[in-house]
């Protein structure tokens, strides 16, 4: 039986006092080049892709690029890409030939980032779990951080609508898991809807991030938080999607479980 949940609370935006960015203002640019870089990875995402391209850019119609990367869906995502790009010229596109997962996705999208002249590199879904009204709000936060992270669970809330309890419950325990084992002080470490600055990326050793799926998350935060980059958490809600299927696979759970004893163990070695 599947319980519904409805956002049980929705508590005071702790960024309320944070600046601009938020709906249709534009975003600053860097000697008219646009200063962020939106990564949305798909797989099979034909019915939201559009749909959620079209909203980011009518929210910020400049100072913001978005860079698909696409792992060959075979439902034609990146067709819908294509037919968008004579519209967008700040819409990029990345074809990847097979699915081969979350965690390399983001890792070619930084590279591309870092090869452009990007500030601030941001993570979301293509399924509208992440609203892209709240991209004003991860910029807002990085005026005093290096990663802004959207977080479903700030202030002992749970704002989620619409997941079932079991999903719920596997996404809190993993926080919890998390927290207990790292001692890293987020309340959701594997939200993926981010917000980096540059240096972060540039800092980090890109090719020994190991996860592959959503522990993926969890690395790239435990490896920012050692190197001393300022992390600070943005409280979003998180909708489940209402079109199109979770990836989510038992390994990617198998996955996380083991990969925060491994990061705890590699840091308290030096070998991180
Ligand atoms: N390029 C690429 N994108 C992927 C892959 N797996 C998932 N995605 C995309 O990553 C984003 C997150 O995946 P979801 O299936 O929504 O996973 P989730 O949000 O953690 O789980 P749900 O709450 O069940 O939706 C979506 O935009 C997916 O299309 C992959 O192997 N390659
Ligand atoms: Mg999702």
């Amino acid at each position: 039986m599947l319980f519904l949940l409805s956002a049980i609370k929705i508590m005071p935006e702790s960024t309320s006092q944070l600046p601009v960015t938020a709906g249709n203002e534009p975003l600053p640019q860097a000697n008219g080049t646009p200063s962020v870089l939106v990564i949305i990875p798909t797989y099979n995402e034909s019915e939201n892709i559009s749909r959620v391209i079209e909203r980011v850019f009518s929210l910020y119609p400049s100072g913001l690029d978005i860079l698909v990367i696409d792992d060959h869906s075979p439902d034609g995502t990146a067709k819908n890409v294509k037919e968008l790009q004579p519209h967008y010229p700040g819409l990029h596109l990345l074809e990847r030939n097979s699915k081969q997962g979350l965690g390399t996705a983001y890792l070619a999208g930084f590279r591309y980032a870092l090869q452009g002249s990007f500030r601030f590199v941001i993570e979301m879904d293509a399924d509208f779990s992440h609203d892209p009204e709240m991209i004003g709000s991860l910029l807002g936060a990085m005026e005093s951080a290096d990663l802004a992270i959207g977080s479903r669970y700030m202030n002992n809330t749970v704002n989620v609508v619409n997941w079932p309890l079991g999903r719920l419950m596997l996404s809190k325990l993993a926080s919890l898991y998390t927290r207990l084992i790292t001692g890293m002080p987020v309340s959701d470490p594997t939200s993926g809807f981010k917000c980096f600055r540059r240096i972060v990326l540039e800092s980090l050793d890109l090719r020994r991030i190991n996860s592959q799926g959503y522990s993926f998350q969890i690395e790239m935060n435990f490896r920012a938080w050692k190197k001393g980059f300022v992390i600070r958490e943005v409280s979003i809600v998180f909708t489940d999607r209402t079109v199109g299927r979770s990836k989510m696979t038992r390994k990617n759970i198998r996955e996380a479980v083991w990969i925060v004893w491994w990061l705890k163990i590699k840091s308290m070695a030096g070998l991180l």
